[in-house]
């Protein structure tokens, strides 16, 4: 088996720290697969990085042929087969939102014209850094020579939040719940929605609308509200925003692009529109309900059934990601 090469940018922050550990253990690509692991974080940063590669050295990973840690983008982005963009700069108290798309849109540009210039042509790209999908649209508009499907935003971790959700509510398993789907943007204007959503009891799935037939105003109201707002209510609890649950998700994601989804088994991705799906525009990364398969390829899944009611959230987060779009544009020279 041939050897891959696996960056993560932020490495020497908090979501890193439980994600690094997670790739080079195998959660994501497997534990027979030998990988070199990189390890981008900023000058300031480099001793903190040092000690996360220190530990890692002391794991004794059977399967890490190379450990690497590098404040050089040339460095980082040479010849990888996937790439985590955990870095982002954080939302400091008063910024404006226009200026943190400022800032992370010249972070997101500089990176693309690295995975341009450096990466394999086929390099599976994550973005989880925020704003994530505006960030990964940045990028992918500064590497034109990688194909756009390669492109992606992390919003498993809303779709992992909402399944633990609905599993809460019927006092179930998580496992027996499938297929809740996050539409939009990672931002308190994404639309959670379980209409295809399944739920296992005993041998068989039924509807998860059936099972919870007397919660819609539950389904409506709460539920909605509480995934969208699930990440501020763990930045007020611990003071610090989701690291272990976000690479939880970010193992999640990219292990089912990797070796592709189970049949029957929908996951939401936000990928590059192309304005052919659901009446959402081109040009913006938006999460839809995707399967993927064995040759690493996924494919948005048409055909569900979406409400008036559900019209009415999609294109309030799409209209949403049009603005982030044309401000972080703006910001940016060609
Ligand atoms: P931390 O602040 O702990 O770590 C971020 C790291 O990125 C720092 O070490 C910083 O030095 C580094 N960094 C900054 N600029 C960089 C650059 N140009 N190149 C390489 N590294 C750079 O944040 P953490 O809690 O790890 O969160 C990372 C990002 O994930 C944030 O933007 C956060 O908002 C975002 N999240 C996204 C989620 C999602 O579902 N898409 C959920 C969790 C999280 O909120």
């Amino acid at each position: 088996m041939t050897s891959i090469r696996v960056l993560v940018t932020g490495a020497a922050g908090q979501i890193a720290y439980s994600l690094l550990y997670s790739i080079a253990k195998g959660d994501v690509f497997g534990s027979n697969q030998t990988l070199d692991l990189v390890m981008l974080d900023i000058k300031p940063m480099m001793s903190v990085l040092n000690g996360v590669l220190m530990e890692l050295q002391d794991c004794a990973f059977p399967n890490i042929k190379e450990l690497i840690a590098t404040d050089l983008e040339e460095a980082a982005f040479k010849d990888i087969d996937v790439a985590f963009l955990v870095g982002s700069m954080p939302r400091k108290e008063g910024m404006e939102r226009k200026e943190l798309l400022k800032i992370n849109g010249k972070i997101f540009q500089s990176q693309g014209v690295a995975l341009d210039k450096y990466a394999k042509k086929n390099v599976k790209i994550l973005v989880v850094g925020n704003p994530a999908n505006t960030n990964a649209m940045i990028c992918a508009k500064f590497a034109p020579s990688i194909p756009k499907e390669n492109f992606t935003a992390m919003t498993r971790l809303d779709q992992n939040r909402a399944t633990a959700f609905v599993s809460g509510k019927l006092n179930i398993l998580a496992s027996q719940v499938k297929n809740v789907v996050i539409w939009g943007n990672h931002s308190s204007t994404q639309y959670p929605c379980i209409d295809s959503a399944e739920i296992l009891l005993g041998e068989a799935y039924q509807p998860a609308r059936e099972a919870l037939k007397d919660q819609s105003n539950w389904i409506e109201n709460d539920f909605i509200k509480l995934v969208q707002q699930r990440g501020a209510a763990i930045i007020s609890a611990r003071k610090l925003s989701s690291a272990m649950s976000a690479a939880k998700a970010a193992c999640d994601h990219m292990r089912d692009w990797w070796f592709g989804t189970k049949k029957g088994v929908i996951v939401s991705m936000a990928v590059l529109s192309d304005g052919d799906h659901y009446s959402i525009p081109k040009g913006i990364c938006y999460s839809f309900p995707v399967t993927i398969d064995e040759n690493k390829h996924w494919k948005i899944v048409d055909g569900l059934p979406i409400t008036e009611f559900s019209h009415g959230k999609m294109d309030l987060s799409a209209k949403e990601l049009m603005e982030e779009r044309n401000d972080a544009l703006s910001f940016i020279k060609d």
